[in-house]
C-alpha cells in the first residue's frame, strides 16, 4: 500500500460510515452493562458487526480491532481498522446527541486515515496521511490560541476507576484555573476532532483507549495539532493518558498537569 490510494480508501471509508449510522437509530435500544458504569447497546453490536463484516474488503490483509469484539490474533504486519463503533455510549443511551462512529486505520501502527461522524449533527471529520484534515469536505485547521488563559479546555472523565478519577479530577481542576472553561462532551474521539477543528486548544484524559482516538490522531496530525502522553512521552495506541493541543499550548499544559501530579 502507499499513501496515494489512501484517497481512494478514504470514500469507501466514508461510505461504510454513512450506512453503519443507519443502524445507530434503532426503534428500541437495549444496554447491557460490560463493568460498573460501562455499558454497550444493540446498536454498538450492530455497527461493530458491520463493520467487521465490510472494512476488510477495502484493503487486502487488513484485520479489525473493534471495541465490541474480541481483538484479532497476530496483529503485528497487518493493516489494522481501529473502530469505536459508538464512541459517547453513555450519552447515546442518555439521549445526548454527542456520539460518534470512529473507524481509523494504522498502517505500521501509525494512525494514516480516520473517519468521526456524528450522525445527529452530521458532522463528518475525515482525514489521510499527507491529505489534509477536513469537515464536512471543508478544511480544518487546529487554532492559533497560544496562551491557556484564551483558549477553551476539553477533557474526559474514566467512570470505571475511582483512582484515575482522583487524578483526572486534580488535573482537569487545575488546568480548569488557568483557561477559559472546561467542557467534557463525553466522547474522546469527537473531543479530539474539536480541537483539530479549532474548537479547543487543549483536551486531556487519563484513560484513552484506541478506539477512542486511532481515527482522531490521524485526524488531529492533518489539522495541524499534537499529541502525546501527559509526560511528554510519544503517544502509542495502548491505553493511558492523552495530551492534545494546537501545539503552541502543549509545553506549558505539560508543565501545569506534571505539577497536579505530584500535589
Ligand atoms: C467513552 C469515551 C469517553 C469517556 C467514556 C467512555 P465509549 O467511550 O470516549 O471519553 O469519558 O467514559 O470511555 O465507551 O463510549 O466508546
Amino acid at each position: 500500500m502507499t499513501f496515494e490510494n489512501l484517497a481512494p480508501l478514504l470514500e469507501k471509508v466514508e461510505s461504510l460510515v454513512h450506512q453503519a449510522a443507519v443502524l445507530t437509530t434503532p426503534r428500541d435500544i437495549t444496554v447491557t452493562a460490560k463493568g460498573e458504569k460501562d455499558f454497550v447497546t444493540n446498536a454498538d453490536v450492530a455497527v461493530s458487526n458491520f463493520f467487521i463484516q465490510h472494512l476488510p474488503a477495502l484493503l487486502e490483509g487488513s484485520q479489525v480491532l473493534s471495541e465490541e469484539a474480541p481483538p484479532p490474533s497476530n496483529t503485528q504486519n497487518a493493516p489494522l481498522w481501529v473502530v469505536d463503533p459508538i464512541d459517547g455510549t453513555t450519552n447515546f443511551i442518555f439521549g445526548l446527541p454527542v456520539y460518534c462512529i470512529s473507524v481509523g486505520l494504522l498502517w505500521q501502527g501509525q494512525p494514516v486515515l480516520g473517519v468521526v461522524y456524528n450522525p445527529v449533527m452530521q458532522e463528518l471529520y475525515t482525514a489521510y496521511k499527507g491529505g489534509g484534515a477536513f469537515l464536512n469536505g471543508v478544511p480544518i485547521h487546529v487554532n492559533t490560541d497560544a496562551e491557556l488563559k484564551s483558549t477553551l479546555l476539553l477533557a474526559e472523565t474514566n467512570p470505571y476507576s475511582n483512582r484515575t478519577q482522583t487524578l483526572t479530577s486534580a488535573v482537569i481542576g487545575e488546568l480548569f484555573l488557568h483557561t477559559v472553561d472546561y467542557r467534557v462532551t463525553g466522547s474522546a474521539a469527537l473531543d479530539i476532532c474539536y480541537l483539530a477543528a479549532g474548537r479547543a486548544g487543549v483536551f486531556v484524559t487519563e484513560q484513552i483507549t484506541p478506539w477512542d482516538c486511532a481515527a482522531g490522531l490521524a485526524i488531529l496530525a492533518e489539522a495541524g495539532g499534537m499529541a502525546t502522553r501527559w509526560n511528554g512521552e510519544a503517544m502509542d495506541l495502548q491505553t493511558g493518558a492523552i495530551l492534545a493541543t494546537n501545539g503552541l499550548l502543549h509545553n506549558q499544559t505539560a508543565v501545569i498537569i506534571q505539577q497536579a501530579c505530584t500535589r
